[in-house]
């Protein structure tokens, strides 16, 4: 049940929800170039069914629908991405006119129907041409992802309300090349390393162009995951803190703190590029707000093997339709751990938060009670972390649409509103219709 509304919350307190470009759009029409996740999805055993984003939601031309969504949703801004690809098909040099009037057109949709347009400039797909030259692997990403941002936001930076550079560092550099869950598929730490490092000079490389065109509200999106040690032992705590360190403070320390932490540089540092230190000025330079993506937390038990030498454990909570544990309490220790030891002061959002779950169209109806009992117990410890004085200052779930989950294909579904993969009917869930009722002015 979802007991908060929008009264709960601080005048200005905006509720948002969010998406990305590759999972809603289509990316096989309006001239979009080919991305390493047709690669990845094209090679067996990557993606389930071997799915690709070719048609997705066919937000591309189902743009005013969603759109109407968002607005009777209640919603105050939409965090939506922009394909690299569909701007600049092969990565570089011609541009596909057709995706920036797309992105124009997107955005004055929104401003018409009184939403701010939040846009992220990445959200991971990545030029198949640019990834034929190493992709995050190579130095040179930082200019091209540079080149890119000016190019769009020359056409949509005038109007947007927020920028962030690129979502989720840590699933660009660790599942695409440490894991290999994700685009390109590498399992590689010396890759991985350097993904780490080049993901986060691109994104300053961004920002240096993003001030230059003088668009504001420039800002930061991160994943966090709570790690917590399977049991008592220092093993454990030590491995705990070790996938604590890659994962939450890496990226966060290094866009804040302007350092790496040492956990993270016993493994990594001997395979991050010569020099590094001296692109943490750039890396670092000041934003205007950071947002934090939580979703669950991981047991962590120590394991044989070269380091990080550690596995997760099966957690016993209640999981998702992905199998995460519901740890709602983590996202109130991450808004005061940001905001103590890294943001002092600036604007947190919470910019992504929701759940998978197996949603059926019933009737014409449907009825998902949990979701709306995992957005209640989140939005209760955003209250929580406002109440020690934490300035968040928005809360977006993801997602709008049920979409295109990576590697998992169509078959989780996170939307408040149900998408049928054969007709692309919409069908708002029954937390889309509470959730829109909470937020009503
Ligand atoms: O679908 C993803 C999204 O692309 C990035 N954050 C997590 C979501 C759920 O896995």
């Amino acid at each position: 049940m979802l007991t908060h509304r929008r009264a709960d919350f601080p005048d200005g307190f905006l509720f948002g929800a969010a998406t990305s470009s590759y999972q809603i759009e289509g990316h096989a029409s309006g001239g979009a170039g080919r991305t390493h996740w047709d690669d990845f999805a094209d090679t067996p055993g990557n993606v389930a069914g071997a799915q690709r984003g070719d048609i997705a939601c066919d937000h591309l031309n189902r743009m005013d629908e969603d759109l109407d969504l968002l607005r009777d949703g209640n919603f105050d801004v939409y965090r939506f991405s922009t394909s690299w690809a569909r701007v600049l098909p092969e990565g570089r040099g011609e541009v596909n006119a057709a995706g920036l009037d797309f992105y124009d057109r997107l955005v004055d949709g929104l401003l018409e129907r009184g939403l701010k347009p939040a846009a992220t400039l990445y959200h991971w797909e990545l030029p198949s041409p640019l990834a034929d030259l190493g992709g995050w692997r190579n130095r040179d990403i930082a200019d091209w992802f540079a080149d890119f941002t000016r190019v769009l936001m020359e056409r949509i930076g005038d109007r947007v309300w927020s920028v962030a550079p690129i979502n989720e560092p840590w699933c660009v550099a660790w599942m695409g090349h440490f894991l290999g869950h994700h685009a390109p598929g590498l399992r590689d730490i010396r890759a991985t390393a350097r993904a780490m490092h080049h993901v986060l000079l691109a994104h300053g490389r961004a920002v240096e162009v993003l001030r230059d065109l003088d668009v504001s509200n420039v800002g930061a999106v991160c994943n966090f995951e709570y790690a917590a040690p399977a049991d008592d032992s220092a093993e454990a705590q030590h491995a705990a803190r070790r996938y604590d360190a890659y994962y939450n403070r890496f990226f966060l320390g290094g866009l804040m703190n302007r350092r790496y932490p040492d956990e993270a540089l016993e493994g990594l540092g001997q395979h991050l590029p010569d020099g590094w230190q001296d692109d943490m000025e750039l890396i670092g330079q000041p934003l205007d707000w950071l947002g934090l993506n939580y979703y669950t937390r991981k047991l962590i038990a120590p394991a044989d093997g070269p380091w990080p030498s550690l596995q997760e454990v099966e957690g016993p909570l209640p999981k998702t339709q992905v199998g995460w544990e519901v740890y709602p309490e983590g996202l109130h220790a991450f808004l005061r751990r940001v905001h103590e030891g890294y943001t002092r002061g600036l604007p947190l959002y919470v910019t992504e938060n929701g759940m998978a779950l197996a949603d059926r169209v019933s009737g014409g109806a449907v009825h998902d009670p949990r979701r709306a009992d995992f957005l209640d117990a989140h939005l209760a410890q955003v209250r929580r972390a406002i109440d020690d004085g934490v300035p968040v200052k928005g809360y977006f779930t993801w997602s709008l649409l049920d979409n295109y989950e990576w590697n998992m294909g169509y078959g989780p579904r996170f939307g408040l509103v149900h998408v049928d993969y054969a007709t692309r009917a919409r069908t708002p869930k029954d937390s889309y219709h509470t959730l829109a009722e909470a937020l009503a002015q």
